[in-house]
């Protein structure tokens, strides 16, 4: 129950698995230098940037975190592609649940920047739930967390934490996903 109110704390979707502090904070700075290093595709509403899959293998800095995932345990298989997300501060992402044609059965998000609520919603029900995304953080996506819940994140300016409101910065995540 949620501290000071008889509200019960929403359960988070089965196959969600959250570990704070994934990378530390000189890679955490590291691999923003990277991705600023790297071209944005700036012709949709939100910065983004592809590696690996059809557009050729991850380069380096990605494939050591495809690589210690597996190697962590986290994903059964090395990660071949990435999608790379900015999201300035009032930036979001709609509901969508990851293509099932194109990608395999774990997603992995790392977070760095900014901290920010993403929200989940059951497709064939009305259970919701929330999840801080904290810098340096990964979330691990797969069973009903991958298949049977949407994900997104409100385009909004602040997010709620512990009874106050987090103002967000410049937040850039990264999706490492398999082909199937
Ligand atoms: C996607 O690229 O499909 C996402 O859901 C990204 C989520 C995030 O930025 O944390």
């Amino acid at each position: 129950f949620l501290p000071g109110l008889d509200l019960p704390v929403p359960a988070l979707p089965a196959g969600l698995v959250y570990t704070p502090e994934f990378i530390n904070s000189t890679e955490e700075r590291c691999l923003m230098a990277a991705v600023e290093r790297e071209k944005w595709n700036r012709e949709i509403s939100r910065p983004r940037q592809s590696h690996g899959g059809r557009h050729g293998p991850l380069p380096d800095w990605l494939a050591a975190i495809a690589r210690r995932l597996a190697d962590s345990g986290h994903m059964e298989e090395v990660a071949d592609k990435v999608v790379v997300n900015g999201y300035a501060p009032g930036q979001g992402i709609g509901a969508h649940v990851d293509d099932t044609a194109s990608c395999g059965g774990e997603i992995a998000i790392v977070s760095l920047g900014s901290l920010v609520e993403m929200v989940f919603a059951e497709v064939a029900g009305e259970r919701k739930a929330a999840q801080l995304l904290e810098p340096r953080s990964l979330l691990m996506l797969s069973g009903a967390a991958r298949y049977d819940w949407s994900h997104a994140i409100s385009a909004r300016r602040s997010d709620p934490v512990a009874g106050m409101r987090m103002a967000r910065q410049w937040r850039v995540s990264l999706t490492f996903r398999t082909s199937v």
